[in-house]
């Protein structure tokens, strides 16, 4: 973790304090509720931690496919065939939910394959000027060292953001499975998206989820945001 850098943000720290805050940007964007309401959020909020505010700019945002040809994890190296996606440097591993929770769906993807400081991208069809809702779900893997994971989000030639996650409590059945939110603005009719790991060896940061969705101008939202998943276990969040 570079401690150096005001951009870098320990999640599970942050967590802790933001919730209350997330959930007020949850309901702002979903348009409801007077008053935000602070309890735990539930599993079934959690499907709505990404909520569908417009059509979903990124293909295969879940990591759905290619499906996982082995009975835990398939890793890819760079160049190789993660369909919608570019795995662009390093390596990275397709994992079943037959190895670990994923946040949705049966896959998510370890941005630090076996072995290899991996990175991907995709490119985005945008409209210039329009603000777009740039939203995740991330955790690391709980499997090996180091126990504080950290990765860089691109929106073009813009770093959104460089952030680190602390897995020391998670496990494979609980992932500890974080949803992050930006607001992001578009400058052309196109746009690479990339997610980069600056996690060293071979147990990264760990993706799912992702999507880039346009965004009301009336909506408001703080930036970043955090959800924290799963929360009806308590929390496992160091003291
Ligand atoms: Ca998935």
């Amino acid at each position: 973790m570079d401690a150096m850098d005001p951009t870098s943000r320990n999640l599970s720290r942050a967590a802790r304090y933001l919730a209350p805050l997330a959930a007020i940007a949850f309901f702002s964007l979903t348009g409801g509720c007077e008053g935000a309401d602070r309890t735990p959020v539930s599993l079934e909020d959690l499907v709505e931690a990404c909520p569908d505010v417009s059509a979903n700019l990124v293909e295969d945002g879940g990591f759905e496919s290619p499906v996982v040809q082995s009975q835990e994890y398939d890793p890819i190296v760079a160049g190789g065939n993660l369909e919608a996606w570019s795995v662009d440097g390093g390596a990275v591993d397709l994992i079943s939910s037959r190895f670990w929770q994923p946040a949705r769906g049966k896959q998510s993807l370890d941005l630090d394959g076996s072995c290899g400081v991996g990175s991907i991208s995709q490119q985005l069809r945008t409209i210039a000027g329009q603000d777009y809702q740039l939203c995740f779900a991330l955790t690391g893997n709980p499997g090996g060292p180091p126990a504080i994971k950290s990765l860089e989000i691109w929106w073009g030639d813009q770093r959104v953001d460089s952030l680190t996650v602390d897995v020391s409590f998670s496990t494979f059945k609980r992932m500890g499975w974080t949803y992050v939110h930006y607001r992001v603005t578009a400058s052309a009719d196109s746009v690479v998206l990339s997610f980069r790991s600056t996690t060293p060896g071979c147990y990264g940061p760990v993706l799912d989820d992702v999507k880039v969705q346009k965004m009301e101008s009336q909506i408001l939202m703080r930036e970043p945001t955090w959800t924290i998943y799963p929360p009806r276990a308590p929390a496992r969040i160091p003291s």
